[in-house]
């Protein structure tokens, strides 16, 4: 073996000891926790989830949110099996060659202490999976939960994926069937006895609560998004373009150990502050004209949505004040409401009553719940949302006047308390004395 090979074998072995070596976010306890209180509410059967295939985009790998919720792995193209009578619980990982350990790192088949970190009762080759399932198959009444709703993605809800494919089928020449929808067929193929249910309501109840852990990533995560912003705030001056701002708040995301944007960045100067979704960010921002940027960073897997409008120039006129003080009292009497128990009803009631105390005109403006926050900027929600401790919530009123390039929307991610809530993105100013002293650090 010449000098340059035997150098290369050693670099891939010593790589593959530090990358096969597996690092938990979260810890085994929390993940087992998971794992049982999901087989206590299905009570009966094998729960199957499936991981992601792999990374095909140009951005860092992103496990399957409901994979990675129950196993904390990041291993791509595995399988979840739990056994709601047994309670134990099962990772099927796909083998990998020697060439592919070397450019990609081992899994959790190549870690002897996988097993025992991720607390499962074994970790078999994918190539066993086959056999294990034709063996359930031949039970009498086989259940199996399965995902029959669409899996959430760092930012599209569940509803919103079932939504996009929707309109994907219009045209149909591009109605390809989803992962999911595929993984189904197979299994009403090939084992036509098995009892297909949907996993994912009871998945989505356990998600909507945040345990101390999770809760503990969000605060951080709050703390990181919001110097992004405050950073994009220096950033920004007559003559800026809106991406300067994203570049500020992105180093800002990725020097604290972020991965990424929850999202994409919303970052828009004058006539795009109405633009709701509006994320080209390629717009000169003058002076006289409002900001506004709607970001939030993603922490180990959790995200965080924060908007903040403000004057480019450092000064908002009368005209943009007497607005940006509507929406921030709806927002803030909204925070004021939101305690467990309380639903968008009562949440109205309140602002309406605080508004008329204050002697403001809404505008039409009447606040409410927003939408919960966790692995998805867009969290699983019921349909009718009452409040709980442990409930991450975004709260995001806005007023858009397109005939003045006037929108105005100011948001804050909170975690409902015992007897309140907690604002986790409270290091962003938002009051009018507020933002204009930030503003006024900057040297231009
Ligand atoms: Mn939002």
């Amino acid at each position: 073996m010449g000098k340059k090979k035997v150098a290369y074998l050693t670099l891939g072995l010593l790589l593959l000891l530090i990358v096969s070596s597996l690092s938990l976010a979260y810890s085994r306890t929390e993940l087992e926790r998971r794992r049982q209180a999901l087989m206590d509410s299905v009570k009966e059967g094998l729960i199957i989830l499936f991981a992601s295939p792999g990374n095909f985009g140009s951005g860092h790998f992103r496990q399957d949110n409901d994979f990675y919720y129950l196993t904390g792995s990041e291993d791509a193209g595995a399988i979840l099996v739990m056994n709601a009578f047994t309670r134990e619980s099962f990772l099927f990982v796909p083998q990998k060659n020697d060439r592919e350990k070397m450019f990609e790192g081992g899994n959790s088949l190549d870690d002897p202490q996988a097993k025992e970190k991720l607390g499962l009762k074994a970790i078999y080759p994918i190539s066993y999976f086959e056999e294990f399932l034709a063996r359930y198959a031949a039970r009498p009444e086989p259940v199996v939960y399965v995902r029959l709703s669409p899996g959430d993605t760092i930012s599209e809800a569940r509803s919103e994926v079932a939504l996009f494919s929707a309109r994907q089928r219009r045209n149909p020449f591009n109605a390809l069937p989803s992962l999911d929808e595929f993984r189904v067929e197979r299994f009403r193929k090939y084992y036509p006895g098995f009892q297909l249910k949907d996993i994912t309501p009871y998945l989505d109840t356990l998600r909507m609560i945040k345990s101390p852990e999770e809760i503990e990533v969000l605060r951080r995560n709050g703390k990181i998004s919001a110097e992004a912003i405050k950073r994009a705030m220096l950033t920004s001056r007559p003559g800026a373009y809106e991406y300067e701002l994203e570049a500020a708040a992105m180093e800002v995301i990725l020097r604290n150990g972020g991965r990424g944007p929850a999202y994409p960045p919303i970052i828009g100067s004058g006539p795009n502050t109405c633009i709701l979704h509006y994320e080209k960010n390629s717009r000169q921002m003058k002076a006289g004209e409002l900001v506004l940027m709607d970001f939030g960073g993603e922490l180990e897997y959790l995200t965080m949505d924060i908007t903040r409008t403000w004057p480019v120039s450092g000064r908002f006129t009368e005209e943009q004040k007497k607005v940006y003080r509507v929406v921030l009292e709806v927002q803030k009497a909204c925070i004021e409401a939101f305690r467990p128990g309380v639903r968008a009803r009562d949440v109205q009631e309140y602002v309406a009553k605080k508004m008329k105390e204050k002697g403001l005109d809404t505008m039409g403006l009447k606040g409410g719940l927003g939408h919960l926050v966790g692995l998805c900027v867009h969290d699983v929600q019921p349909a009718e949302m009452v409040l709980k401790e442990g409930m991450v919530m975004a709260i995001e009123p806005a007023l858009y006047f397109p005939e003045k390039n006037l929108g105005i929307r100011i948001e804050d991610t909170v975690l409902i308390t015992k007897d309140g809530c907690e604002v986790l993105t409270a290091d962003v100013p938002k009051e009018i004395e507020e933002i204009e002293a930030l503003l006024d650090r900057r040297k231009f």
